[in-house]
């Protein structure tokens, strides 16, 4: 792998860098992406169901939400036994390099919902999207954690009031949560390095983060096996698996 030499400068030498990942990041891990050929989406469509964008939204899980809980269920049960591959990991490591620094800042803000990068030892990751591990009351709005997987009954219900309980996911059409959305925009915007690995950068307002880090004066780097809408804004574009380029360029900055 290459690197200009002032790039590889830029990122050994910022106190403040923030990372946005997304599927592609816990596909070495064995979790499925949600588009392309081997995606979540086109393998959910394929049973013939109704398509996932209209299951991931809050009036299909009103119409029926055992169908729901079935596809979160069977993921969740997937994704139980994973680990953090070595993406994950270098990303935590890059965190504590940093943080090791006077006033060094690291920003972890991620799409995923699997809970793998808190697994890998990143500290306080920002999750744009929820988390599978979580669930919400629909009526009182607590949130839980629940790792029983499968789930003994579905749909699962309160331990409190005994209403239905729900994904802790942002579904399409659904706001972020303002503390999250906040956290993201801040990083975006106070990072001198931004990188935006393994997203289709499709979904917003996810996808509108590397445009803001860029706009504010960020040098962006894009790890991602192909190109994305991003990538020609971004100012260095690493092609290949996260498991592989993550760990070698934390390699690279180790020994600069
Ligand atoms: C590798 C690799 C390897 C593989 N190494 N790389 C403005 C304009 C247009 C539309 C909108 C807009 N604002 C809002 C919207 C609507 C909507 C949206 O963005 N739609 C677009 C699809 C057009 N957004 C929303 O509804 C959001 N809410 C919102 O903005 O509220 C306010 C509002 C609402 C409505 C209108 C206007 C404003 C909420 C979005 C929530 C998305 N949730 C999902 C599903 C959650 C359910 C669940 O997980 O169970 O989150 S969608 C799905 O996509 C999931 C993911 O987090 C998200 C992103 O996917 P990601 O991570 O990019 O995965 P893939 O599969 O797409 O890509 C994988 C990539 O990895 C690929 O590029 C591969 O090449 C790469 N890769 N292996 C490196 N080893």
């Amino acid at each position: 792998m290459k690197i200009p030499g002032d790039l590889l400068d830029t990122i050994v030498n910022s106190k403040n860098v923030a990372a946005l990942t997304g599927a592609g990041v816990s596909a070495e891990s064995g979790v499925p992406t949600f588009r392309g050929e081997e995606g979540l989406w086109r393998n959910f469509r394929a049973e013939g169901f109704t398509t996932p964008e209209e299951l991931a939204t809050p009036e299909a899980f009103r119409r029926d939400p055992k169908l729901v809980w079935e596809w979160y269920d069977w993921r969740r049960t997937l994704i139980a036994p994973l680990k953090p591959n070595p993406g994950h990991l270098s990303l935590a490591k890059f965190e504590k390099r940093l943080k090791k620094k006077e006033e060094g800042r690291f920003t972890l803000v991620t799409q995923n919902v699997d809970g793998l990068h808190r697994l890998a030892g990143s500290a306080d990751p920002v999750e744009m999207h929820g988390n599978i591990w979580f669930t919400r009351c629909v009526d009182e709005g607590t949130v839980r954690e629940n790792r029983d997987a499968p789930l003994p009954q579905l749909p699962p219900l309160c331990p409190d009031c005994g209403a239905m309980v729900r994904p802790h996911i942002v579904w399409f059409g659904e706001s972020l949560e303002p503390s999250v959305l906040e956290r993201a925009y801040k990083a975006a915007q106070e990072a001198e390095v931004f990188f935006i690995i393994g997203t289709s950068a499709v979904v917003q307002p996810s996808a509108s983060l590397a445009g803001i880090a860029k706009d504010a004066g960020a040098m962006v780097v894009e790890i991602n096996l192909e190109s994305t809408p991003v990538t020609s804004l971004v100012d260095l574009s690493l092609k290949g698996p996260s498991g592989v380029i993550l760990p070698e360029l934390l390699k690279m900055i180790e020994s600069a």
